[in-house]
């Protein structure tokens, strides 16, 4: 089924100059790109963001963390998107995350996880709303992956 999941390369990334590198991933794996931006977070969208998480001791740093430096917020979409852009993140903490995912990768510690990914359907809808506008989603277009498998209808 094709689903929608929202993504961001987190500020560690955006400051370590990894922004390409993820996005090539995603790319690569065939997904399609239908909003993109660097944004820097609010405190309100920060709130909102990451709201399951209040009261836990982590929560504090965790809003410092998204609101210090830029984002790259991104919508993705494709087959089975949630469940397959949290298998190419990896898992939370990169000392469990599988070499070949971008935590693996790219992250030294659980706090600099370079990237989020909605984790289900309702957050994935909840959190595109947090960044972007239904205006923003670019869908009048065709990744060369859609006109291939039209071919094959
Ligand atoms: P994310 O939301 O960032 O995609 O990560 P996730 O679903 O894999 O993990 P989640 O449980 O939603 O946690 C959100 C972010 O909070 C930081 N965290 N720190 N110190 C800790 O125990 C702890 N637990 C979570 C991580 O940066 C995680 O990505
Ligand atoms: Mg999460």
């Amino acid at each position: 089924m094709t689903e929608r999941t929202f993504i961001a390369i987190k500020p560690d990334a955006v400051q370590r100059g990894l922004i390409g590198k993820i996005i090539s991933r995603i790319e690569e794996k065939g997904y399609k790109i239908i909003a993109l931006k660097m944004l820097e977070v609010s405190e309100k969208q920060a709130a909102a963001h990451y709201a399951e998480h209040y009261g836990k001791p982590f929560y504090p740093n965790l809003v410092k963390f998204i609101t210090s430096t830029p984002i790259v917020a991104m919508v993705i979409e494709g087959d089975n998107a949630i469940l397959g852009m949290r298998q190419i993140m990896g898992k939370t903490n990169p000392a469990n995350a599988e070499v070949g995912t971008i935590r693996g990768d790219f992250s030294p510690e659980m706090s600099f996880n370079v990237i989020h990914g909605s984790d289900g359907p309702e957050s994935a809808e909840r959190e595109i709303a947090i960044y972007f506008k239904p205006e923003e989603m670019c869908t009048g277009w065709k990744t060369a992956f859609e006109i291939l498998k039209e071919k094959m209808n």
